[in-house]
C-alpha cells in the first residue's frame, strides 16, 4: 500500500473544484419512510445471503434525518461541490405514475441547504436502487424501462431543474451491467450474460431518452453520463496479450463511450456478438442517435485499471487495496483522461468518484489515522492535476466518499469515506484524510 502522505509542491488552477460524492441508498436509511417504495437493493439485500452479514440500507449513515449536519461537514471542509444521488422510489413509490411529494421535497431541502451553503449540487438520477415494482415489470431488460427513466427525470427536471447546475443520468452503466446481471453480485443478482447485453442496451437508451427530455425542458444546466472507466493494459509484452487487452477495452470502457460519444457500437465488440444475441434485436435503427445525444460534460469514475493476459484473463500486477479487485494505478487516471480527449474529443470533464477502503480504526484517542487513504488521493490527484496541465479540460474532482457507508455486496465491512461513521450511534469523525482534504481544498496546493 502507498504510504507517502507529504507535500509534492503542487498548485491547482484556481478554477478547477474539490467536492465529494454519496448515493442515496448507501447512506439515506429511512427506507419506508415518507411513502418510499421498495428498491431492488431493499428486495436484494433483505433477501439474505447477499449482502456480506446481511447487512441492510434500512438505516444506513441516516443521512435522510442528518442530511443538514452533513452539509455542515461538506462545508466545513472548504468543498465547492457535493454529488448525491435521487432514490427513484422515493420520488415515484412505484417507479412511473403517481408523484411522492414528501419524497421529491426532501431533495428540495437538500438542493437548497446546499446552495445556502455555497456549494454547487450535483446530482445522479439512477445509482442503481431501482423501483422494486419496475424490476417486477422487466427492469432494464423491458425496452420500457428506458421510456420510465425519461419520464421520472422530467419529473425531477421540472421539480429541481432551476436549482441544481449539473445532472448526471446513470451511475456506471457497466456495473449494472457486469455485476448485475452477468455475475449476480448486485441486485437483481442475475447471472445472464446475455441478458446483460440487453440491458446495457436499454440503460444506454434510457440515458439518451433523459438527455432528451432535459433539452425539452428548457435545460437550465448541464447533463452527462457518469461512467466508470479502467484503462486495460497488456499484462505481458507479447501481441496476444496486447489484442486480449483492446478487446478488454471494448468491454471496459468503448461500449458506453462509442455509443454516447461517438454515435455507435464498437465493431470488434459487436463482432463478438454471436448471430442470434438477443442485443442485436434489441437495437433498433434509431436508438443511436438517441443514445448519442450530444452531453455537456463526462463524469468519470476512476478506481483502478485492468491488466489482461493472453487469454483474456485478469492479472494482479500492481497492489491492491483491501477491496481485491482495485490494484493500485495513480497514472491509469493520466491515462484515461488524456485518452478521453485524443480519441473522444475535448469535452468538460469531471472526476465524480475515486477513493479506497480502509481498514479504519479509531485509536484511543478516537482519531482515524488513514494513512494509505491519503496517500492514495494525493497520487491520483497529482495524476488528474497532470491531465489538467496536458491541455485536458478536468474542471472538478470528487473524493468517493464523504461518509462511510453501505457498501453493496459488502455492507458495512468495508469503509470508503474519508469520515467515519459510528453506526451505533450515527457519530461523525472526520479521518486524518478529511484533515488533508480540507487543506488541500483550502489552499489549493498538493
Ligand atoms: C463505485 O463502483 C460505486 O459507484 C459506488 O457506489 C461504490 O461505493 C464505490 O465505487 C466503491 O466500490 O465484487 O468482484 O464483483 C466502483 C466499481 C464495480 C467496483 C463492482 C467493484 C465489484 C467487483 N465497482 N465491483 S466484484
Amino acid at each position: 500500500l502507498p504510504t507517502a502522505t507529504g507535500p509534492l509542491g503542487l498548485t491547482f488552477p484556481d478554477t478547477f473544484v474539490f467536492g465529494a460524492a454519496t448515493s442515496a441508498y448507501q447512506i439515506e436509511g429511512a427506507a419506508a419512510e415518507d411513502g418510499r417504495g421498495p428498491s431492488i437493493w431493499d428486495t436484494f439485500s433483505h433477501a439474505g445471503g447477499n449482502v456480506r452479514n446481511n447487512d441492510n440500507g434500512d438505516v444506513a449513515a441516516d443521512h435522510y434525518h442528518r442530511w443538514a449536519e452533513d452539509l455542515d461537514l461538506v462545508k466545513s471542509l472548504g468543498l465547492g461541490s457535493y454529488r448525491f444521488s435521487i432514490s427513484w422510489s422515493r420520488v415515484l413509490p412505484t417507479g412511473a405514475g403517481a408523484v411522492n411529494q414528501k419524497g421529491l421535497d426532501f431533495y428540495k431541502r437538500l438542493v437548497d441547504g446546499l446552495r445556502e451553503r455555497g456549494i454547487a449540487p450535483m446530482a445522479t438520477m439512477f445509482h442503481w436502487d431501482l423501483p422494486q415494482a419496475l424490476q417486477d415489470r422487466g427492469g432494464w431488460e423491458n425496452r420500457d424501462c428506458a421510456g420510465w427513466f425519461a419520464d421520472y427525470a422530467e419529473v425531477l427536471y421540472g421539480a429541481l431543474g432551476d436549482r441544481v447546475p449539473t445532472w448526471l443520468t446513470l451511475n456506471e452503466p457497466k456495473t449494472v451491467v457486469q455485476v448485475g446481471y452477468r455475475y449476480g453480485v448486485h441486485a437483481p443478482g442475475k447471472q445472464d450474460a446475455r441478458a446483460s447485453l440487453v440491458v446495457a442496451h436499454h440503460l444506454l437508451l434510457a440515458h439518451g431518452l433523459a438527455v432528451q427530455a432535459y433539452r425539452a425542458s428548457g435545460d437550465k444546466g448541464r447533463i452527462g453520463p457518469a461512467l466508470n472507466l479502467s484503462p486495460a493494459y497488456p499484462a505481458t509484452d507479447s501481441d496476444s496479450a496486447r489484442r486480449a487487452a483492446l478487446l478488454a477495452d471494448g468491454v471496459e470502457n468503448r461500449l458506453y463511450l462509442d455509443p454516447i460519444l461517438k454515435g455507435g457500437y464498437p465493431g470488434d465488440i459487436v463482432e463478438q456478438w454471436a448471430p442470434d444475441e438477443p442485443v442485436r434485436a434489441a437495437i433498433r435503427a434509431e436508438d443511436l442517435k438517441v443514445i448519442s445525444s450530444p452531453v455537456d460534460l463526462l463524469a468519470v469514475q476512476y478506481y483502478n485499471p485492468i491488466y489482461v493476459t493472453s487469454s483474456g484473463d485478469q492479472a494482479q500486477v500492481k497492489p491492491t487495496s483491501v477491496a481485491s479487485w482495485q490494484q493500485i494505478h495513480p497514472d491509469g487516471l493520466f491515462d484515461i483522461l488524456t485518452r478521453i480527449k485524443r480519441d473522444y474529443g475535448d469535452i468538460p470533464l469531471t472526476i465524480t468518484e475515486n477513493g479506497i477502503p480502509v481498514d479504519d480504526v479509531p485509536d484511543a484517542d478516537g482519531k482515524i489515522n488513514d494513512t494509505p487513504r491519503i496517500a492514495f488521493l494525493r497520487d491520483h490527484l497529482a495524476a488528474a492535476l497532470r491531465a489538467v496541465q496536458s491541455g485536458v479540460r478536468l474542471e472538478s474532482y470528487h473524493v468517493w466518499s464523504l461518509l462511510d457507508n453501505f457498501e453493496w455486496a459488502e455492507g458495512y465491512a468495508q469503509r470508503w469515506g474519508i469520515t467515519y461513521v459510528d453506526y451505533r450511534t450515527q457519530k461523525r469523525t472526520p479521518k486524518a484524510s478529511a484533515e488533508w482534504y480540507r487543506t488541500v481544498a483550502t489552499t489549493r496546493r498538493l
